[in-house]
């Protein structure tokens, strides 16, 4: 049993994530962007869990029954002993791997990354006790830090998986990038496991960020009321209302937290005023939905080669393999 559960991937963590360089430039530019990386502060993270499990959130559920259905084939094709996984979360999904690869390998690591501190740590010890066999250890950090701490902190055979669709925050540009990092960071023969959510009429898509328990409203909203803590804001949220809505165009979901009333908000540890205008909207997050095959050729040029894909009946979920 590890006794020391989590690394924190960058000492100054803290201090570093509190820069917020970020949210001002978000703030003082039109129109006005947050970072999705805000959403998860420990309440954002139950919230997403929450989310998980609502009737119209298909995406987890989708993802799982396909984990479920064909974790003892990646398992056996990719036989390797060292699982890491980018925004690990509750790791609730990964269990139907960990199972598969704990019938067929005598000794394996799991090495969940996150940014939530709370939701990593809870994991990982409960992880521990139905994993007995599986060394886990958390990393607590950003995706950036995972790949360059990843990088020089090489053992052996790898399989790196990036769940959810989480893939789906990163414009095309951000995207591109990413794939290039893990690329570069992953060696010869290690494997890459995306899960990515697939185009659909927009009316499901819709339904599954506008929920009627009003629990992504929730989240959203949320992101302001972390500001307020970290960053000693003054968001009166009572002042903003969620809206998503799919852009057929960009094949993505954009969230916005409409401003209902004219008025200032001061970030007080950011020395930062802003004025929202009545009417005017905060971009959140985009969730772009992606074709299986397309994606598939876009991994095949940053030498990712497929080597299988798997959906649902209804092809509303997709998982690419592929090895470098
Ligand atoms: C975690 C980014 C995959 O885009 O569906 C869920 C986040 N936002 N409901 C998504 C989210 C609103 C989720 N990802």
């Amino acid at each position: 049993m590890i006794a020391q559960p989590l690394t924190v991937l960058d000492h100054h963590y803290q201090e570093l994530r509190d820069d917020g360089e970020d949210v001002i430039k978000g703030l003082t530019q039109i129109p006005k962007t947050l970072s999705p990386k805000y959403f998860y502060d420990d309440h954002g993270s139950l919230l997403f869990e929450k989310i998980c499990e609502l009737p119209e959130y298909y995406p987890t559920r989708t993802e799982a029954w396909i984990l479920n259905e064909y974790a003892d084939e990646i398992a056996k094709i990719t036989n390797c002993c060292e699982l890491i996984e980018l925004g690990s979360g509750s790791s609730t999904k990964t269990q139907a791997l960990l199972t598969a690869y704990q019938k067929i390998a005598d000794s394996c690591r799991y090495l969940p990354i996150d940014v939530s501190g709370g939701i990593l740590k809870t994991s990982v010890l409960q992880l521990q006790k139905k994993y007995p066999d599986i060394a886990i250890h958390g990393l607590l950090g950003t995706y950036e830090q995972a790949l360059v701490h990843l990088e020089s902190n090489y053992l052996q055979s790898r399989m790196l998986f990036f769940l959810g669709s989480s893939l789906g925050n990163f414009n095309p540009e951000e995207c591109d990038n990413f794939l290039n990092q893990v690329s570069h960071t992953l060696q010869p023969g290690d494997f890459f496991l995306l899960g990515i959510d697939l185009q659909k009429p927009k009316d499901i898509l819709e339904a599954a960020y506008n929920d009627s328990q009003g629990v992504t409203a929730a989240f959203n909203l949320n992101m302001l009321s972390h500001l307020n803590w970290r960053f000693q804001g003054n968001f009166d949220i009572n002042l903003f209302r969620h809206q998503a809505v799919y852009n057929q165009i960009d094949n993505q979901i954009e969230m916005y937290l409409h401003c209902q009333k004219s008025h200032w908000v001061t970030l007080a540890a950011l020395d930062l005023k802003v004025f929202f205008a009545e009417g005017e909207s905060i971009l959140t997050e985009i969730s772009r939905k992606f074709n299986l095959a397309t994606m598939a050729k876009q991994m095949e040029s940053k030498e990712l080669k497929t080597v299988k894909t798997w959906t649902d009946e209804k092809g509303w979920f997709g998982l690419i393999l592929c090895q470098v």
